[in-house]
């Protein structure tokens, strides 16, 4: 009798234990050593410090959890707790998300953050939450995205009509790389590495150390400074664990979040040097694109169709208003 109870006493205990001391999953594409790795990474740490051990996150790195688009989704479900998500793969599912996205809305990194950080990132991360069921914590930068290819430079918009050019899972990157003539093949980040080396794509499009992290350059030597979106990430929770939260351990995960892309900014300006000098240094061509003009102007159709509506058109000019 006593060892029956005893036993149910160890049972009751475990199976109370999750509450207070579960362990939650965090999901995120980058390997060791990648600013968003090192800041989430810094977060877990943080959070479990501060809240003694009642938020535990283990991170998984390099997607293996899954690639992005089905990360996505079992976040939404709750069998990933946290992620760091790009806003790309979110566009065709909260239109606000697109107006991030569009070529050359951001004038420069200080305009970015300030954007983000103020009044129209509200807007986004609210959005976000209504419709996907999670919560934005944090923004983190994820540079300029520019075209490389395998065969030949891209100097003008005319070099890349007909290119097979791989892009995230959204119709607005769709419609970019048609503006330009070529011709968008929609793959996972995780295929994209064989699929330049067996020519499967003549191209792809990403910041300096996502090209050089994921050893891109190796097969597509040849990168352009196009520079056409600065498409940035967020830092999101699971919106039923959320709100099982005390509001003192959901104040805790967002501060935390928030210094971990303070963390992840600093870092990322380093990296963005960092890998340029290392893919030069493996014998990258690098072609400066002087004058954007040509691109800008192709793309410009663009801000019709994915800022259409009276609230998206004033979130955009909520951007172009942010000093
Ligand atoms: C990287 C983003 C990552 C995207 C990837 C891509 O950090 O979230 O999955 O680009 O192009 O820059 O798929």
């Amino acid at each position: 009798m006593v060892r029956v109870l005893l036993a149910f006493a160890a049972a009751a205990a475990v199976a109370v234990a999750p509450a207070t001391a579960q362990e939650w999953r965090g999901w995120n594409t980058h390997g060791a050593g990648y600013p968003n790795t090192v800041a989430l990474d810094r977060w877990a740490e943080l959070a479990a410090e501060r809240s003694q051990g009642r938020i535990r996150i283990r991170m998984f790195h390099s997607a293996q959890l899954g690639q992005q688009d089905e990360a996505i989704q079992q976040l939404r479900l709750g069998a990933i707790d946290v992620a760091n998500f790009n806003l790309t793969p979110l566009n065709n599912l909260v239109p606000e998300t697109q107006v991030f996205a569009l070529p050359f809305v951001f004038r420069d990194v200080g305009h970015l953050h300030r954007v983000l950080d103020g009044p129209a990132g509200a807007i986004v991360a609210r959005e976000i939450e209504a419709k996907l069921g999670m919560v934005v914590l944090a923004w983190f930068d994820s540079g300029a995205r520019s075209v490389y290819t395998r065969n030949r430079p891209v100097r003008t918009p005319e070099d890349m009509r007909g290119l097979k050019i791989r892009v995230q899972t959204s119709d607005l990157f769709i419609d970019l790389m048609r503006a330009l003539g070529a011709n968008p093949v929609p793959l996972p980040f995780g295929e994209l590495y064989t699929a330049l080396q067996t020519g499967v794509v003549d191209g792809a499009e990403n910041n300096w150390p996502s090209y050089e992290a994921q050893r891109h350059f190796e097969h597509a030597r040849f990168y352009s400074t196009t520079e056409h979106s600065n498409v940035p990430e967020i830092v999101v929770v699971n919106r039923m664990r959320w709100d099982r939260l005390s509001p003192q351990d959901r104040e805790i995960l967002r501060t935390t979040a928030r210094e971990a892309a303070e963390l992840q900014r600093r870092l990322w300006a380093e990296r963005e040097r960092a890998s340029r000098e290392k893919v030069i240094a493996a014998g990258v061509v690098v072609t400066e694109i002087e004058d954007r003009t040509p691109f800008a102007r192709l793309m410009e159709p663009l801000y019709a169709k994915y800022a259409a509506t009276p609230a998206l058109r004033a979130l955009l000019e909520q951007i172009r208003n942010t000093q």
